[in-house]
């Protein structure tokens, strides 16, 4: 049989393609992604300049934080290309139970809680699993510190001391009456971060005073329930003055815990990790079975019985 060649032609066309693909690679600039608005991007070059975006088939899903690459000169020529490989996913199941992707590349969880609604450190517990099985660190505010008195206050801060000691980062604000907010800003610094936390503790009321430009939504606490309603718009990405960049997703705000296994859930609790793996039994479930290191770390003060407790209760809610 005779060996097939290229005709010139054909040859021809080849090498334009592969010069096509060329030129558009030397054209191919890197951005980041600010928001998303269904099929259309909006992005920020490297010259600062914000840029509507198309994002090529077969991408997947892009979202604020995104470092991309991109083609074109203006809003209507300009498509993405490509993704750049992310440092973390945050995602939460749609109401169709499928993961959403929600941002890309935050490094620094906000707990923001506070003293009305009432401190609870269940719910701190858990945002601290879902941050450290999502890798990324989770810092805690309590903020209304203004609504603390004389003798509130020391107990208040004893209830955070016990966070204190695992390592974490305690932060104290007043929205309200601007306290606390120039730690909170170094804190963000340099950082991509979002803020999370129960309905009503101030995370709206935190971001307009942090990001003027927002104008958040800040919803009266309702007299009844003492929780705030729930709003919901496109999650965008924010440059903080002193530097670092804030994603306000407020559908994501409220949002509890994420889709952790057991064996996550007790890693959440850093300081279980020297004992995991060491009980007697390989499928030790940490109630009493014998030979437990997690029980004698509890036994000799290592492990605050407080803790353990929270992670009984997060551990009977996923099974539920
Ligand atoms: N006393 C006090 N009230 C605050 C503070 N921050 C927010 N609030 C109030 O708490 C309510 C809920 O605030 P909002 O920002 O909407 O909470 P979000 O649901 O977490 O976004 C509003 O009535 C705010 O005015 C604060 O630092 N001190
Ligand atoms: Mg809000
Ligand atoms: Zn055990």
């Amino acid at each position: 049989m005779a060996k097939k060649t290229l005709s010139q032609q054909q040859a021809r066309r080849i090498q334009k393609k592969q010069q096509d693909v060329l030129d558009e690679k030397n054209q191919e600039q890197s951005g980041i992604v600010i928001s998303q608005y269904g099929q259309t991007l909006e992005i920020e070059t490297h010259a600062a300049e914000h840029r509507r975006c198309k994002q090529r088939k077969n991408l997947g899903p892009i979202v604020p934080g995104d470092r991309i690459r991109f083609t074109g000169e203006h809003n209507d020529n300009s498509v993405i290309v490509a993704v750049e490989p992310r440092q973390s996913l945050l995602a939460r199941p749609d109401n169709r139970g499928r993961q959403k992707a929600i941002a890309a590349n935050l490094d620094r969880i906000f707990i923001i809680t506070a003293i009305k609604p009432e401190l609870n450190e269940g719910l701190i517990d858990r945002y601290l699993v879902a941050a450290e099985s999502l890798d990324i660190t989770p810092i805690i505010v309590l903020n209304k510190i203004d609504l603390a008195n004389a003798k509130t206050q020391p107990i208040l801060r004893a209830r955070m001391r016990i966070y204190e000691q695992l390592g974490y980062t305690v932060i104290y604000t007043s929205a309200r009456q601007e306290h606390g907010l120039d730690e909170l800003l170094d804190t963000l610094k340099d950082h991509a971060s979002i803020l999370v936390g129960q309905s009503g503790v101030g995370k709206s009321s935190l971001i307009n005073a942090l990001l003027p430009e927002v104008n958040a939504e800040v919803k009266e606490i309702s007299e009844s329930t003492g929780k705030g309603m729930h709003t919901t718009s496109a999650s965008r990405l924010y440059h903080l003055p002193n530097g670092g960049d804030l994603i306000d997703s407020p559908g994501v705000r409220e949002f509890g815990l994420w889709e952790v296994s057991p064996e996550e859930l007790a890693e959440g609790f850093i300081e279980f990790r020297p004992y995991l793996g060491r009980c007697k039994f390989n499928d030790c479930q940490h109630e009493g079975q014998p030979g437990c290191a997690i029980q004698q770390a509890i036994d000799e003060g290592k492990i605050s019985r407080q803790r353990f407790e929270s992670y009984r209760r997060i551990l009977a809610s996923l099974a539920g």
